[in-house]
């Protein structure tokens, strides 16, 4: 499949999505959201595809939501159309694992974009912002939420009330990232947590993903029933029986996701 904005590959089970709009930074338009949107849902359907790698350029992620796309638009249009609403919605659908490999800048809708994924990744040379005060607006697609859970309420303020960046060793120290890589190493980590990630039961996978998921929307008490009554209902795939067999054999499991 053609886009216009994106270039697709997949190769030994990960699919690897990357943002294409060199000459806006990889700026977030509805036509690049839209094709997002139906790539995420391609590779979810593709029984081929274990796990997503979603990244940018080596100098931006994505410099945020295209500010010249929305810069003349009016509430009414903003309100009626949900701008952006089901864009969102839909990348949130995708249930197989999906990694953030970011580089350059990730700002505002950029930045948000990374958050949505399962974990980020992040070259020396990333930097993150909510930066859409500058604009006399805020964040709109989750950054007022997504920052304050991952870095907290102090250091997430402090990004959306004075707009600054944040540079990729800031972002691990505070949680927003999982892995800091020097530049040249970004796609070779990425595909590589891919690539363990995709050798794993995809059944469990989904189940992980979820369980984490979860916890962010429920008290603990009922995160941990769910998580309980998942891991119970592993117990009913082939393989949980192989991956613990597996180990008492001491042997490689082969999964083969039932
Ligand atoms: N939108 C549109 N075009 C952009 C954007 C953007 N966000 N960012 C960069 N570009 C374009 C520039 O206009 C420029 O194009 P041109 O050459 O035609 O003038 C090209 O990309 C290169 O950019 P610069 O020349 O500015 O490159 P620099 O290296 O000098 O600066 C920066 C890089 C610092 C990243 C700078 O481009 C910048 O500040 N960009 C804007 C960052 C920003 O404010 N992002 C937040 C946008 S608002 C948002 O994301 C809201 C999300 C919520 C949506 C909610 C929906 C419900």
């Amino acid at each position: 499949m053609a886009y216009e904005t994106l270039i697709v590959e997949v190769e030994n089970h990960v699919a690897l999505i990357k943002l294409n709009r060199p000459e806006a930074l990889n700026a977030l338009n509805s036509v690049l959201l839209s094709e997002l949107a139906q790539a995420l849902k391609i590779a979810e359907k593709n029984d081929k595809v274990r796990c997503i790698v979603l990244t940018g350029s080596e100098k931006a992620f994505a410099a945020g939501a295209d500010i010249k796309e929305m810069a003349d638009k009016t509430f009414v249009e903003m309100f009626s159309s949900d701008f952006f609403g089901a864009e969102c919605k839909s990348l949130l659908a995708n249930r197989k694992p999906v990694i953030a490999a970011v580089a350059g800048y990730a700002l505002g809708g950029g930045c948000e974009l990374a958050m949505m994924c399962d974990f980020i990744i992040a070259a020396d040379t990333a930097k993150f912002g909510q930066p859409e005060i500058n604009l006399g607006v805020i964040a709109g697609m989750g950054g007022s939420q997504r920052l304050t859970r991952f870095v907290g309420k102090s250091k997430s303020m402090d990004m959306h009330l004075t707009g600054r960046f944040m540079d990729a060793e800031e972002a691990e120290r505070s949680g927003l990232v999982s892995r800091l890589v020097p530049a040249k190493k970004l796609m070779e980590e990425a595909m590589s947590a891919a690539q363990k990630i995709a050798e794993k039961s995809l059944l469990a996978t989904k189940a992980a993903k979820e369980a984490v998921d979860r916890s962010y929307e429920t008290t603990l008490s009922e995160g941990l029933l769910f998580e309980r009554r998942l891991f119970h209902s592993l117990f009913a795939t082939e393989d949980q029986k192989e991956g613990m067999a597996a180990f008492q054999e001491k042997r490689e499991a082969q999964f083969r996701d039932k």
